[in-house]
């Protein structure tokens, strides 16, 4: 499929992704999120160990969904808009790699549950985060009320979505909705810089660490613990493990295969 608002990028084992609608400060309207679910159901895991998404321009990362597609939906239609974001954010939640948001402005409405949809957030200095839905007579609808509650608490989560109010990068950090605040020009460097980090170790046992995190965030403690025993041992089933621990017992390093 060809891309009429994503821009692809590769340097080594590392994919970046831009969302580039600058019009509409990169918001997201369907063929974007068809765009981006493609771009997930043929994203090729094995040659790349980490995603990075970010936005096109130095304002906004993703300004929410568009707007002007939405105004007119009636209620079945924005029921099959909401679940189709729905979807392909969960689509990105599950990538079987780690997925870094660098948000380098607005992150708005959907721009903020597609951050939140990624493993970890960074952010430039300027970034702006929000969920101003119910001042469209909305609620966010692309999974914000299920992921920013899990993300900064519930207590916090309410204060923003039923204020609206958009928060700066210091207060983003404070709260734990993000993990690094960078000035604007460092931001993308500082993201390859941690993707080439995640790359660098063994990628089965980083997509299977991915993988625990997400299911047993659901999970009772005592399946949560048996599930995280059971995908261990599975990695000592793997090349990587044997190789790795050689390395490190000759004082070497690896260099990992993903076998
Ligand atoms: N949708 C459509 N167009 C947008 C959007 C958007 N979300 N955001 C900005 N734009 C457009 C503006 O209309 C403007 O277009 P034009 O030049 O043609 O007038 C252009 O981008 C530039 O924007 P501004 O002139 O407004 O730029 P400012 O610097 O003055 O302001 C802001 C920047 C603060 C980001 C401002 O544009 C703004 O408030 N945008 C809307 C933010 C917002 O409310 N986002 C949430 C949208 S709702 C949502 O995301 C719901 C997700 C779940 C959906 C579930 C579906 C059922």
């Amino acid at each position: 499929m060809e891309y009429n608002f994503l821009k692809i990028a590769e340097n080594g084992n590392v994919c970046t992704l831009t969302i580039s609608a600058p019009k509409s400060l990169n918001a997201l309207n369907t063929t974007i999120l068809n765009e981006l679910g493609d771009f997930c159901d043929h994203f090729d895991c094995v040659k790349y160990r980490c995603l990075i998404i970010t936005g096109d321009g130095e304002k906004s990362f993703v300004a929410g969904a568009d707007i002007s597609e939405m105004a007119t939906l009636n209620m079945l239609q924005a029921q099959t808009f909401g679940s189709r974001g729905a979807a392909v954010f969960r689509k990105i939640e599950t990538l079987h790699v780690p997925v870094i948001a660098a948000v380098n402005g607005f992150a708005l409405g959907g721009g903020c549950e597609l951050a939140m949809a990624c493993d970890i957030r960074i952010c430039s200095d300027n970034a702006r985060f929000g969920q101003p839905e119910v001042g469209l007579g909305i609620i966010p609808g692309f999974s914000g009320t299920v992921r920013l509650a899990r993300l900064v608490g519930m207590g916090m989560a309410k204060q923003l979505i039923y204020t609206g109010r958009a928060i700066r990068a210091d207060e983003a950090l404070r709260i734990g909705l993000v993990n690094a605040v960078y000035p604007q020009a460092e931001l993308m460097d500082k993201a390859l810089e941690m993707a080439n980090q995640i790359a660098a170790n063994a990628p089965l046992a980083v997509k299977a660490a991915k993988q625990c995190i997400n299911d047993e965030y659901d999970m009772k403690a005592e399946d949560a613990i048996m599930n995280e025993s059971a995908i261990f041992g599975c990695c000592f089933n793997t090349e990587d493990q044997k190789n790795g621990m050689a390395a490190f017992l000759n004082k070497g390093k690896c260099e990992f295969q993903g076998k």
